[in-house]
């Protein structure tokens, strides 16, 4: 029995749903989800397969900033953006990760009318399609040679990079590290990376951890709570040793991890502290001064080789390397994964399209060729709904077309898509979209099972 889309009013539309039942006409597109099925048991502890990082030598990491002070007093007293003393800075680290066998390349860009770059070094191996990256900015400001501000980052990932190189490291992911230019400029180098990294490129982009100022004078030891996985993982080191952390709250978009968090990578990261003044419960805490700034030589000329607490820098190191080491060789994902989205999206009565997303991350390689896709949407009279899969690039899975005479109520099924030309991380997205008049609903959640 068709009916025209007047005939629709609630009477009619239970007589023609009563009719097509009678008829067996049953029109669910596919079989009942186990929608009740348990979410995935929460993560073990550290897999045992994911390897210990090893200590990293703190003098190696004061060499790397005694290199980074002469360069700057050959060079003007400062390593800034369009200076000599930059490039200079870069060339060192450069040459150290060639002679360690890293896959060097120099990204040129243009700021306040000088010639930026940033060094990107990629260890060979792991997953091409699960990338962690780290990476710190490398520039100063114009007013002294930026020893913490950020020769400690760039010294830390540095020194961490070669002790990947010294262990033959073998992670599961591809490791990527980045030092980045014109970060005092507003964080230009690495805003240049994630604008110009294509989206397949970006989707790869498991995780960014970035280190500016890690070795602050009268240090704190903050953590950066974007990513719950990522901070617990650092977390969790600065637990080990006994030292109490608190959340970075020095404002989001502070640094070269903002860029990322804008694309929608997982981020996180460590720092020491600024200009902002370390209260007593925090020198209690730590230690240091009360009522002093964590570093008093921020953005001055007396940021030198004497700007810098040995432990805050020796602790942050190691946590840099524990966090690379964990969630570098942490198994992949296994099969059987479950990731949701349980928050309502209303659809609007024969109108656009509406989306639920999902951020994949994690994963290793593409997704399978058997993904099911839960799905449990609240809607009278579900002819009129559109409903697809929305993959990380883009393509679009079909998986419920409308339908003038299927006047059941909801649809709560389970679809199963093939997906395996699709890298698994990313954002992938439910489309509901409501194309005749009358009746309304929501997504109510859904899930995708890897
Ligand atoms: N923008 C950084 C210093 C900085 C200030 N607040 C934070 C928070 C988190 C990381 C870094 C910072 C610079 O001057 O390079
Ligand atoms: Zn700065
Ligand atoms: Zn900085
Ligand atoms: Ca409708």
């Amino acid at each position: 029995m068709k009916l025209s889309a007047r005939d629709r009013t609630p009477g009619a539309r239970r007589l023609a749903a009563c009719t097509l039942l009678a008829l067996g006409g049953l029109i669910a597109s596919a079989a009942p989800p186990a929608l009740a099925a348990p979410a995935a048991p929460a993560p073990a502890a550290l897999a045992p397969s994911a390897l210990a990082a090893p200590d990293i030598p703190l003098a190696n990491v004061k060499a790397h900033l005694s290199q980074f002070s002469s360069i700057a007093a050959a060079n003007g007293g400062n390593r800034a953006h369009g200076r000599t003393g930059y490039k200079a800075s870069l060339e060192y680290v450069k040459a150290k990760l060639d002679a360690a066998g890293f896959t060097t390349s120099v990204q040129q860009f243009t700021a306040s009318g000088a010639t930026g770059y940033n060094l990107i070094a990629d260890w060979p191996g792991g997953d091409p399609n699960s990338v962690l990256m780290a990476g710190s900015h490398l520039d100063s400001v114009s007013s002294g040679a930026g020893i913490n501000d950020n020769g400690s980052g760039s010294a830390a990932v540095l020194e961490t990079a070669l002790a990947v190189s010294r262990a033959q490291l073998q992670p599961t992911k591809h490791l990527r590290f980045a030092w980045w230019g014109a970060e005092e400029l507003g964080l230009l180098g690495s805003k240049h990376y994630v604008n110009n990294l294509p989206a397949t490129e970006r989707a790869k982009v498991s995780g960014y951890l970035n280190f500016d100022m890690i070795g602050s004078p009268n240090p704190g030891y903050f953590v950066y709570d974007d990513d719950p996985a990522i901070e617990k993982t650092f977390k969790d080191y600065f637990t080990g040793i006994g030292v109490p952390t608190e959340i970075e709250t020095e404002g989001d978009g502070r640094s070269d991890h903002a860029p990322f968090k804008s694309a929608g990578i997982p981020v996180g990261g460590l720092f020491t502290g600024a200009s902002n003044t370390k209260t007593s419960a925090q020198a209690q805490k730590w230690g240091g001064t009360a009522g002093q700034a964590f570093d008093r030589c921020y953005h001055s000329s007396c940021d030198g080789t004497a700007n810098i607490n040995d432990t805050a820098l020796d602790r942050n190191s190691d946590a840099a390397a524990h966090a690379i080491w964990t969630l570098g060789t942490e198994p992949a994902v296994p099969p059987g994964d479950v990731y949701e989205n349980t928050t309502d999206v209303s659809i609007p009565d024969n109108g656009a399209a509406v989306t639920s997303t999902i951020t994949v991350s994690g994963r290793t390689g593409n997704a399978p060729a058997t993904l099911k896709a839960g799905v449990d949407i609240t809607h009278t009279w579900r002819g009129d709904l559109v409903v697809d899969l929305v993959a990380p690039d883009g393509t679009a899975y079909r998986l419920k077309s409308s339908s003038s005479n299927d006047s059941a109520d909801n649809v709560i099924a389970t679809y199963t898509v093939n997906a395996s030309a699709e890298v698994a991380n990313g954002d992938w997205k439910l489309r509901v979209q409501d194309v005749a008049a009358q009746d309304t609903g929501r997504i109510n959640g859904w899930k995708l099972t890897f």
